[in-house]
Parts: C-alpha cells; sequence; structure tokens
C-alpha cells in the first residue's frame, strides 16, 4: 500500500477485517516490521483517540515516532500558492512537506476541513500536497472529506459484534453547538456501503452529504422509522454539505438526541459514535451508559485499525 485515504486503498475488506482481528490477538507479531523506521504525526486539528492509538500502532510494529502539532510551536504556514508572506505566516507548506518527509519513513496527516469553500474541502488540498510532495506513503488521520481510520476501527468493532451477516446499520444525525465537518459520516457511509451491510441513513432535510459517498444507502428523514429494527446505531453530528448553506449549523433540534425510547424501536441495537461525544445533545447518558454502548470498543480498535494500515504501508516501502 502507498496511501491511505480511502476505503479503495485497503483493498478486500473480509480480508483487512481477517488481518484486523489477527493482529489484535498477538499484536507485537511483526514488533521487527518497523525497526529503525521513523512515522511522523501531524496535526494540524486537536485529537485524543488518533494522536494516541496511532502512536501506539506504529509502536507495536516496533517504529520510531515523532508527533508535531503544526499550530504548536511549528511556525505558522501558509497553504495557499501565489501569496505575498508579508502576513503572520512565517513558512510555505511547499517546504514544510519536502522537509517533515526528509525526516521520516511515512507520515500522517489530520488536516481538517476549513467548512468555508467547498471546494478546496473537496479536493483535499492539505493531505493531496502531503501526498505529491512529501516523497513518503501518507495516510489520513481524518482529513477534510474523510476519516478512514475510524470507519475501519467501526468495520472492525460491527464485525466482531453483529448476530446477522448483513446487519441493519443506521447513521443517524444529532445535534451540536458547533459546525463539524462531514469527513466521518463520509467514510462511514463509503464503508458501510463497501461492507454491504443493510445501510440506511437518517437525517434532518438539508444535510444530505455529497452523494458519492451516500452511493446506494437508503435515506429516510424519518429518524424513528429509520430506527425501526436496527441492529446498530452509528450517531453522528455534521454541518451542512449543500453548496448555498455549505459549513452551517441548519439545526440543534434536540428531538434528533439519541435516546432510550428511540433506542427501544431498534432491534436491541448497540449504540457508537466516533467519540469525542457530547452528552445529551448527541445522546443521553442513558443510553451511552447501556450495556448496549460500543463506544469504547470502538475508540479501543483504532489501535488495530492504524496497526493493519501501517503494517501495509511498511511492507510496500520493501517492494
Ligand atoms: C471532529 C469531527 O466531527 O470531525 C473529530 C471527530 C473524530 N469532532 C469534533 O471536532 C468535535
Ligand atoms: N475519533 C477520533 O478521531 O477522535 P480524536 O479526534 O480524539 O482523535
Amino acid at each position: 500500500m502507498k496511501k491511505f485515504t480511502c476505503v479503495a486503498d485497503i483493498g478486500d475488506l473480509r480480508a483487512a477485517v481477517a488481518e484486523a482481528l489477527e493482529l489484535k490477538a498477538d499484536r507485537y507479531k511483526y514488533c521487527e516490521l518497523g525497526r529503525n523506521k521513523t512515522a511522523m504525526l501531524v496535526f494540524f486539528n486537536s485529537s485524543l483517540r488518533t494522536r494516541l492509538s496511532t502512536q501506539k500502532a506504529a509502536m507495536n510494529l516496533g517504529m520510531n515516532v515523532m508527533v508535531l502539532d503544526v499550530n504548536q510551536g511549528a511556525w505558522k504556514l501558509e497553504t495557499e500558492r501565489g501569496v505575498v508572506m508579508d502576513g503572520d505566516k512565517a513558512e510555505h507548506l511547499l517546504e514544510a512537506i519536502p522537509v517533515m518527509g526528509s525526516y521520516c519513513d511515512i507520515i500522517g496527516v489530520r488536516a481538517f476541513a476549513s467548512l468555508s469553500d467547498r471546494e478546496a474541502d473537496y479536493q483535499e488540498r492539505i493531505i493531496e500536497q502531503f501526498i505529491r510532495y512529501s516523497g513518503r506513503p501518507v495516510f489520513s488521520m481524518e482529513a477534510a472529506t474523510g476519516h478512514p481510520l475510524q470507519a475501519f476501527a467501526d468495520l472492525i468493532t460491527i464485525e466482531e459484534h453483529k448476530q446477522t451477516a448483513r446487519p441493519k446499520v443506521v447513521l443517524t444525525w444529532a445535534p451540536h453547538p458547533k459546525a463539524l465537518p462531514q469527513a466521518v459520516p463520509n467514510s462511514f457511509a463509503e464503508w458501510m456501503n463497501a461492507a454491504d451491510y443493510d445501510f440506511v441513513i437518517t437525517h434532518p432535510e438539508g444535510y444530505e452529504l455529497d452523494p458519492r459517498f451516500v452511493g446506494n444507502a437508503r435515506v429516510e428523514y424519518d429518524q424513528r422509522k429509520a430506527f425501526e429494527g436496527a441492529d446498530f446505531i452509528y450517531a453522528k453530528n455534521w454541518s451542512a454539505y449543500n453548496e448555498a448553506d455549505y459549513g452551517k449549523v441548519l439545526s440543534q433540534d434536540r428531538d434528533w438526541t439519541v435516546d432510550e425510547e428511540k433506542m427501544a424501536l431498534t432491534n436491541n441495537a448497540h449504540f457508537m459514535h466516533c467519540l469525542p461525544v457530547r452528552r445529551n445533545m448527541i445522546v443521553t447518558d442513558g443510553v451511552i451508559e447501556s450495556e448496549r454502548s460500543l463506544v469504547i470498543p470502538e475508540a479501543a480498535n483504532r489501535e488495530i485499525s492504524a496497526q493493519v494500515v501501517i503494517k501495509r504501508l511498511l511492507e510496500g516501502l520493501q517492494k
């Protein structure tokens, strides 16, 4: 594997899940693979899980790890080409990227959507420049339009807990006070479609996602109807994707909060969320604390999804 930004990069999903479960059972089996190799993790945005789980995954493979928080201690970076740099930005991404690449063997990048320029966000301008100019295999730790390490961990978690071959999985929008990217729901939809589950997306009108990610999923505007018979409820907030409202919060309607009454409509569904989660906005205390909640095992599987991805990037270096 030469890069990891979307489901296509991982290839056959059955094989990827099998590899994940093999690594989970023996996480130090390939501890020599990364010896004398360095992973650099570059963060343009905050993180708890991605930062820790990706470091742990690289360490399990015997790698050295360097973490850079671009906004804390590094020079302020200009990302647009052609700008006269007479403001507060001291360095351009076009120098910073190859410099970072010169110190490592693989690079992970977290660079969220601006939510102000849909075209620039959906062209993935930041991570694409890392792919082009770093000279190293690059993997997404949540870019503008996708969070594939999260979606892969979610897939592993569903495979571990499903009771039927083709479970009903429901992605539901839920309220949040701030404008959040579409990256998590986009990737979740992409991976659920690839896994060929019975997949339904529910959200208020105006929150339609990019059709390229929605694919063949069924869209149901009545949340309660969507929940009927569900085996997994995956909650997430996102801001509007449509051109007129891009990046805006259109609703904070707490009638969309996932609560016990709505979970009772499901087939005793498991509750999932990528975290961090705002309690009693996205989900009630009762649901997230219930025995059907998978939020902690889901987060734990981030170490496993990252380890499969980094292992494959390391194997790709040898070819
Ligand atoms: C981010 C998002 O919604 O993309 C990261 C989620 C993993 N969430 C927040 O900023 C709260
Ligand atoms: N789920 C997730 O990516 O969490 P962090 O933003 O804390 O890394």
